[in-house]
């Protein structure tokens, strides 16, 4: 045991000193505060004494392996017990999940590692990459299917996407599948957003209709009924305005034959997403297109919906070009958006060889 007093102006000053002579495993025996005289100007300066103690066993293995900046360095003593706990709340606020996700997060990786007496980073990432695995779910498309009829509504809050998307969807069914459709709006609040669509119908000679309301929507449905796909543009609603509700409901009570494809996207804020999914899960659902995937680089807003809601995603937008910019997702890709930042971070964790540690 080598113990040595230290003399500073203040605490921080102190420590500081400590950790460079003794290193970070020296414990403090005692402290004081003390009044001196200034030699020259006689004033009276208050100092800190420290009287600190280090074992040399520990301060002989801890100088051979010095750790690595960024290195994970165990805890010892009483933090042992919260390590796990402190692991997940680590690699889920890293992934900026919000606290309802960590929670079921964390319940269900202690119930899948109760019995197992040790848990370090790279389980909970093992852990991790296989639940999403198991919760991220990709909507398959229809139309491989021989007779397949597509009736789809375009939902979603304003701006979000559904007017471009719907037009390069229509392009992939038309030019891909050699489907025969019909495109309709529902969108007459706004002139432009009729106008959109029908110039988008226009450049891919695509039959396009304006729909008055719902009742003109379900006779146009029945009217082509032979045709392959019926898209239904509708406009723009939040879903926090009442009205909306008795809108949506009305245009899909009238026209049973629609489902929706609910446009949401990614540069939304968590809480908009939120409301959009509760909003939406009430009413009949053909999956949901993430779009503005190209505008962040950040894609924490959707991992309550893909891994809390588990809704079934159907389509990513990545940019503003029509037919071009849109992807058939996959469980690896929405994977790799997901976990983006920490992916790096995991592949670290593995190489760096971290001790067990004991289950809380
Ligand atoms: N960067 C980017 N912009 C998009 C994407 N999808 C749509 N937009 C743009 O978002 C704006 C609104 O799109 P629009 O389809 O009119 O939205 P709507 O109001 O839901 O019909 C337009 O300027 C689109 O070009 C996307 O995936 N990425
Ligand atoms: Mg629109």
């Amino acid at each position: 045991m080598k113990i040595k007093r230290f003399v500073a102006k203040n605490m921080t000053q102190a420590l500081q000193r400590i950790k460079i002579e003794l290193g970070d495993e020296a414990v403090i025996l005692d402290t004081k505060r003390r009044i001196k005289k200034h030699a020259e100007s006689g004033k009276e300066v208050q100092y800190i004494e420290i009287t600190a103690a280090v074992d040399h066993e520990i301060e002989k293995k801890s100088s051979k392996k010095a750790p690595r900046p960024n290195a994970y360095v165990p805890p010892s003593g009483a933090e042992l017990a919260h390590t796990p706990l402190l692991i997940l709340h680590q690699i889920f606020s890293g992934l900026g999940m919000d606290q309802r996700l960590q929670r079921a997060l964390t319940c269900a990786f202690l119930n899948h590692y109760h019995s197992h007496p040790y848990v370090s980073y790279k389980d909970v990432w093992d852990w991790l990459r296989s639940y999403c695995l198991k919760a991220i779910k990709v909507q398959e498309e229809p139309f491989a299917a021989k007779n397949a009829k597509v009736r789809w509504a375009f939902v979603g809050p304003p701006g979000s996407g559904k007017t471009t998307n719907l037009a390069k969807l229509a392009a992939r069914m038309k030019f891909h599948f050699g489907m025969k459709g019909l495109l309709l709006t529902t969108d007459t609040y706004r002139l432009g957003a009729a106008h959109q669509l029908e110039r988008f119908a226009t450049l891919m000679d695509i039959p396009y209709q304006v729909a008055v309301d719902p009742e003109d929507v379900a006779r146009q449905l029945k009217a082509n009924e032979d045709l392959d796909f019926i898209l239904v543009d509708t406009i723009g609603r939040s879903p926090l305005d009442p009205a909306h509700k008795h809108e949506l409901g009305h245009l899909l009570g009238t026209a049973p034959q629609l489902d929706c494809q609910v446009v949401i996207s990614a540069t939304d804020k968590n809480e908009d997403i939120a409301a959009s999914i509760r909003f939406y899960k009430k009413f009949p659902t053909a999956g949901w297109i993430i779009s503005k995937m190209d505008a962040t680089k950040s894609y924490s807003s959707l991992l309550m919906p893909i891994l809390g809601n588990k809704v079934p995603i159907s389509y990513l937008s990545t940019g503003q070009r029509v037919p071009e910019d849109i992807t058939r997702p996959s469980v690896e890709m929405l994977l790799s958006y997901l976990l983006k930042m920490p992916a790096r971070y995991y592949k670290q964790q593995a190489r760096t060889k971290t001790p067990n540690r004991k289950v809380a």
